[in-house]
């Protein structure tokens, strides 16, 4: 009782500014990682989405308000979609684009009506974000996500046999894939191969190698000023929709943020984003900060980034890579790497102050450690791993807040 006391009477943090709103990524009823687990880590908000509904269909508000209270009975908000997935057909202009956007318009309002009005989507070509190996190990024995881009050549050169991309790769990545791809057992081309099109978490979409190749060749006549036109177009019906019913869409950047299997790619650094937004200024029209994914370029100036963009940040995602020579990156811990973790938060946290309001922040992605190496957990999504980065950088928050 008396330490209750004095906890309640110490001076709290949240007095000294606006703290971030913490939350998880939960995929839902099937996920191994429970809302009460979530709870426990301290969060208060659920990032989730209806990964039982197909890509394209209406998000019906029945379904929605049951998601919703299944979270809220254990004490949770469902503060945050990620995501409401864009079908390729908007991407690509395919028959029936128009038709989807509409549905997509219809989704966001029953969000709306439902009270939940963070909406989160990515507009990469067929993939959603890719990995080669998900079980790289440390000498200690805890498990990370890496990107390998040797394993990635082989693939796209010698697996999938992509028309053309061995016109994309220099001599020196030729041979550095061919000798990657000469060592591989079958057991590693398939692990590899299913890594990369079998679709991570989230991603709603899961192909053959010969679905893959046709998925491609939908983009034939797409470049990136056209996939940025078509992004443009799909923000100008559907940000309109979003002002009226009050719900922030936030884009999520390109994973990795650069071209892979020739794809175009258009939201990898600041210039790619001004383009997003002075074509559509309405601060609707918002970002998803994902500081792993922009941080793999050393052209991204983080902190600089949340300064330009911070009136249009609504959602963060906290997470560092460490990228090597050779174009290798691996998910390291939160707090290493290659992000400056203390620059960002700090930036964030004068955004808090200037707008008065607390964004939603998920440590993004975790170690499999623990316990949960002998578990089962959706690859990037285990509970000790996640809980150890939010506590990280709950710490450093905290720092940051007392000292400025
Ligand atoms: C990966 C996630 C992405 C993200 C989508 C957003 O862990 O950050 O799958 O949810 O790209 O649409």
């Amino acid at each position: 009782m008396y330490y209750l006391f004095m906890i309640k009477n110490f001076p709290s943090y949240n007095n000294t500014g606006h703290k971030m709103e913490e939350t998880m990524r939960w995929f839902g009823p099937n996920d191994p990682v429970s809302l009460d687990d979530i709870k426990q880590a301290g969060c208060s908000g659920i990032v989730t989405a209806l990964h039982h509904i197909p890509n394209g269909v209406i998000w019906p508000v029945e379904e929605i308000q049951k998601r919703k209270d299944e979270i809220e009975k254990s004490g949770l908000k469902w503060t945050v979609v990620e995501s409401v997935p864009v079908h390729e057909s908007i991407k690509t202009h395919a028959l029936g684009f128009e038709m989807y956007i509409e549905q997509y318009q219809q989704t966001l309002k029953n969000l709306s009506a439902c009270g939940i009005n963070i909406v989160t989507y990515n507009f990469m070509p067929i993939l959603d974000w890719t990995r080669t190996d998900l079980l790289f190990s440390f000498s200690d024995g805890s498990k990370a996500l890496r990107f390998e881009r040797a394993a990635y050549l082989a693939f796209d050169l010698f697996i999938l046999k992509r028309p053309g991309a061995a016109l994309e790769y220099s001599e020196e990545e030729k041979k550095r894939a061919k000798h990657r791809f000469d060592r591989m057992s079958e057991d590693e081309k398939n692990l590899v191969q299913k890594n990369i099109i079998a679709g991570l978490p989230g991603s709603e979409e899961s192909f053959t190698i010969q679905q893959f190749q046709e998925a491609i060749d939908n983009y034939r006549n797409i470049d990136e000023e056209k996939l940025r036109s078509n992004l443009i177009y799909f923000l100008e019906r559907i940000v309109p929709v979003a002002e009226s019913c009050s719900v922030k869409l936030v884009i999520h950047p390109d994973d990795p943020p650069f071209s892979i299997f020739g794809l175009p790619r258009i939201v990898r650094t600041a210039e790619d984003l001004n383009k997003i937004f002075n074509a559509v200024p309405s601060l609707h029209n918002g970002l998803c900060f994902c500081t792993g994914s922009f941080g793999v370029r050393h052209d991204n100036d983080l902190p600089k980034m949340v300064q330009l963009f911070g009136d249009r940040i609504n959602f963060i995602h906290l997470r560092s890579t460490s990228l090597n020579e050779l174009g290798d990156f691996l998910e390291d811990n939160h707090l290493e790497g290659d992000v400056d973790m203390y620059a960002v938060i700090k930036e964030i946290v004068i955004i808090m102050k200037e707008r008065n309001w607390s964004i939603p922040m998920r440590p993004d992605h975790g170690h499999q450690m623990l316990s949960d190496l002998a578990k089962q957990s959706n690859p990037g999504y285990s509970a000790i791993g996640r809980l150890r980065g939010l506590a990280e950088l709950r710490g450093v928050e905290l720092g940051i807040l007392r000292s400025l």
